[in-house]
């Protein structure tokens, strides 16, 4: 062990023995990283549409997999695999807005604290559906007619797949999170955690298509922890 090692360690366990009582959002440390891909950028498919093609148009770009120029991945999400104990981080809201629009769902992923809500809603003038069929939520299937707002809760954390049963292409996924360091990467492929006491971690990254990673981390006296999470891409 090296000696800076060794003092973050002492750092650590005294601040254990303390209980974090007073820690906070301002207080704790950030990690900063990225999502990117690991090989080459998959073909990018365009999807018919059959049905309905006054509103929903004649194509769709497949969007279970979006990278910028760089391979940053978006629409990906990171979290922590065990939130440290006693630690008081930004909750995300409880309620979040997911919208069926122009036949997609807008955004696609959305993240909520278990025990949160999402809202549903429709904006295009025609029938939507949600569909889902969740491992630890009660499953849903409800007719969505234009204008029509859907509460569904969420109890149970766990990652869900969101459908229409109208229009095939259409996919959406809600993010229940059991602890607030959950994040939800940007165009670039970024994301930021918030509020972490010095530690060891270990960071999960899913995205739809690729599936999930790990990898540890060390929250250190360095402000912020920077880091970036490849995700081979076969
Ligand atoms: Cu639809």
């Amino acid at each position: 062990m090296t000696p800076s090692r060794g003092i973050l360690v002492g750092v650590t366990v005294v601040a254990l023995a303390l209980g974090l009582a007073t820690l906070d959002v301002a207080s704790g440390g950030t990690i900063k990283g990225a999502v990117v891909l690991k090989g080459a950028m998959p073909d990018l498919r365009k999807l018919p549409v059959t049905i309905d093609q006054y509103v929903c148009g004649k194509e769709k770009n497949a969007e279970d997999l979006l990278a910028s120029p760089q391979g940053g991945i978006r629409n990906a999400v990171v979290w922590l695999d065990k939130a440290p104990p006693g630690t008081i981080a930004a909750t995300p809201p409880a309620t979040a807005t997911m919208d069926q629009k122009d036949c997609l769902f807008a955004p696609r992923v959305v993240i909520v604290p278990a025990g949160g809500r999402i809202d549903f809603l429709n904006s295009d003038r025609l029938l939507h559906n949600l569909h889902s069929t969740p491992s630890n939520n009660p499953p849903f299937n409800r007719t969505q007619p234009k204008g029509r707002t859907i509460t569904i809760s969420f109890s149970q954390p766990e990652i869900i797949r969101v459908t229409c049963d109208l229009h095939s292409w259409m996919r959406g996924w809600v993010v229940v999170a059991d602890h607030p360091f959950y994040a939800l990467t940007d165009g670039e492929g970024q994301f930021t955690l918030q509020g972490l006491p010095a530690g060891r971690y270990t960071l999960r990254a899913w995205q739809e298509r690729l599936g999930m990673i790990s990898k540890d981390i060390v929250v250190g006296d360095q402000d912020p922890t920077t880091i970036t999470l490849e995700m081979p891409t076969r």
